[in-house]
Order: structure tokens, then C-alpha cells, then sequence
């Protein structure tokens, strides 16, 4: 049986935060426990048509990653946030939502702690060298416009260490993932409230902003650019069959937000993001 246990207190003070932003046409739900956050989103978009909701739990059961991966989602140290958005004229390159969350997540981090992050392509961020959040964009497509119109931005960002700086993160993923505070002690529930509040009113914002000014900040927090780079194709990539993998040199982003790189024949190629996989561990050097 699926858990849901709300949490009020933390509902109220999102609300109260985004209500002093002037932002009240939207549904906060917040949980102390879900499954995922992002499954409770499809599931309401579904039931009742959602168009614009927060939704933020302190712990999930079953948190997501992209391609069936999973994101490992401890209580009270990290948020969990999905937010239902509905784009007014549609969107025809998700890998554009996600790179505005990422903008967005790294200006409202900058804000309010005056912490910068790095992101590697194209839904990581990083803190010094480690993953300390991941995004998890899922989009509906109208079939008659055949442009996402709703989609559902999951965002899960490490907030800290664990209790008494004792790392929690399991053994594999130890050397990859860190977190913003690390092992300062922190009340999460404070933070989680004001942060899921900003990043809202940030992507807000840069859903209005012109696409090729999102992709310039976006590039400049990359970390990637000069770096070579293990690629694992998936299905839809030109070289898949060719091997399990190549390696390439990244140059540059496009003006849609694919990576550039360099293959060793000498050949370029535009990395999707729906194309290929490219984990924290292949960046090569
Ligand atoms: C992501 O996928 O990083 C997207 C994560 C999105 C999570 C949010 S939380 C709210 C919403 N509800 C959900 O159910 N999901 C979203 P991907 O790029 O596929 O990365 C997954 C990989 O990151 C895993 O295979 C691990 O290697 C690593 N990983 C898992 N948990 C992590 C964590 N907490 N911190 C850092 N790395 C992690």
C-alpha cells in the first residue's frame, strides 16, 4: 500500500514564502513521506488536470532518476521537489526545461546561500567535484500541437551530510554524491521551505526569458567544456552498435542545448540528451 503522509506545517511556511513573491495561483502539497514526488505529479496532472502545483517531500520511498535509475532520497536531509508547470505555447525541446532548472536551481542556490554550483550536462549539478542534485524533467505531450504542454520538473538536491556529519549516502555512491552544507547542521525543514519557494519563483521568471540567454548561463556553469568524455549511447544514437561506447572531446554547447564534441576521427556530432547517457564516473579527464 502506497504511504503518503502530509506534513502541514511544512505546506504552510511554502506557502507563506511564495505568497510574500505575490504567487498564490498555484497548489502546495507537501509530505513527510511519499513514494516519489514526481509519481504523485503525473498521478494529479492525470486525476484532476493539475496545471501549476508544488509538491515537496522530506523523504521518498522511491525516488527517481532518469532511465529507470534511482535517486536515493533520505529523510530530512535533502528536498524533493516536483513542480507541475503548463507552458502557455507549448515547448519543443524539453532538453530546454531541463536546462532552465538547472539555471534556475544554481540562481536561487547563489540567492539565498551565496553558494556557486557547477552543472554538468545536462541535469546534474555539482559542489566541488561531487553531485549534490540531479533533475528529472517528465513532459506531456498534446498530441494535436505535438508540443509539451504540461510538464513535471523533479528536482532532489542533497541538503546535507546526515546527523553528526556521519555521511548516509550508501557505498556506491560515497565518492560521487556530496551536499550543499555537507556536514554543518542545518533545519532542513526552514531550508526546504524557502529554497523549493525560490526555485518555483526563478523558473518562473525564466520561462519569460529569451532561450538563448537561458543556454549562455547555462554554459557558463558547465564544467565540461575542453573535457573528454565517455559516452554511452542509447537508443536513437547514430554510433549505437558501434561499441558499447566512445570517447569525445566536449567543445561547446549548441544554441539548442546539445553538447558539442569532438569524436577522435575528427568528426563532430550534437549530443541530445534523449540519445545518450553520460554518467558522473565518464568524465574522462
Ligand atoms: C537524476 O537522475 O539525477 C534525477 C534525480 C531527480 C530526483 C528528483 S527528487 C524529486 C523528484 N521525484 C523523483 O522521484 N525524482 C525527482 P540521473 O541523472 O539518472 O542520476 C541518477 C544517478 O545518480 C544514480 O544512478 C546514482 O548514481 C546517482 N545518485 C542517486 N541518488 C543520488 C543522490 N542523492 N545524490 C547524488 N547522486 C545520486
Amino acid at each position: 500500500m502506497q504511504v503518503e503522509f502530509i506534513n502541514a506545517d511544512l505546506q504552510k511556511k511554502i506557502s507563506g514564502h511564495l505568497f510574500r513573491k505575490n504567487i498564490n495561483d498555484l497548489e502546495v502539497i507537501a509530505f513527510s513521506e511519499i513514494n516519489s514526488t514526481n509519481t504523485f505529479a503525473k498521478k494529479i496532472i492525470e486525476e484532476r488536470h493539475v496545471k501549476k502545483a508544488v509538491i515537496v517531500s522530506e523523504k521518498q520511498t522511491e525516488g527517481r532518476g532518469r532511465l529507470g535509475r534511482k535517486f536515493f532520497s533520505p529523510e530530512k536531509t535533502g528536498l524533493y521537489l516536483s513542480i507541475i508547470y503548463t507552458m502557455q505555447n507549448g515547448i519543443t525541446n524539453p532538453a530546454m526545461i531541463t536546462v532552465s532548472a538547472a539555471v534556475s536551481v544554481s540562481r536561487a542556490i547563489k540567492k539565498l546561500f551565496n553558494i556557486e554550483v557547477k552543472v554538468k550536462w545536462i541535469n546534474d549539478i555539482f559542489l566541488n567535484g561531487k553531485k549534490i542534485a540531479g533533475i528529472l524533467t517528465e513532459g506531456a505531450v498534446n498530441p494535436q500541437s505535438q508540443k509539451i504542454e504540461s510538464c513535471v520538473i523533479g528536482i532532489g538536491i542533497n541538503l546535507s551530510d546526515g546527523e553528526n556529519g556521519k555521511n548516509k549516502f550508501p557505498d556506491e555512491l560515497k565518492k560521487t554524491a556530496g551536499s550543499l552544507f555537507g556536514t554543518e547542521k542545518i533545519n532542513s525543514e526552514n531550508i526546504i521551505a524557502e529554497l523549493s519557494a525560490e526555485i518555483f519563483v526563478e523558473l518562473e521568471n525564466i520561462f519569460s526569458e529569451p532561450q538563448e540567454k537561458i543556454v549562455s548561463e547555462y554554459k557558463s556553469l558547465l564544467f565540461m567544456l575542453g573535457k573528454k568524455i565517455k559516452v554511452f549511447p542509447v537508443a536513437g544514437d547514430g554510433l549505437c552498435g558501434s561499441g558499447d561506447f566512445y570517447f569525445a572531446t566536449v567543445t561547446d554547447l549548441s544554441r539548442e542545448a546539445g553538447l558539442v564534441v569532438l569524436l577522435d576521427d575528427g568528426s563532430k556530432k550534437i549530443l541530445t540528451s534523449g540519445e545518450v547517457s553520460l554518467r558522473s564516473e565518464n568524465l574522462v579527464e
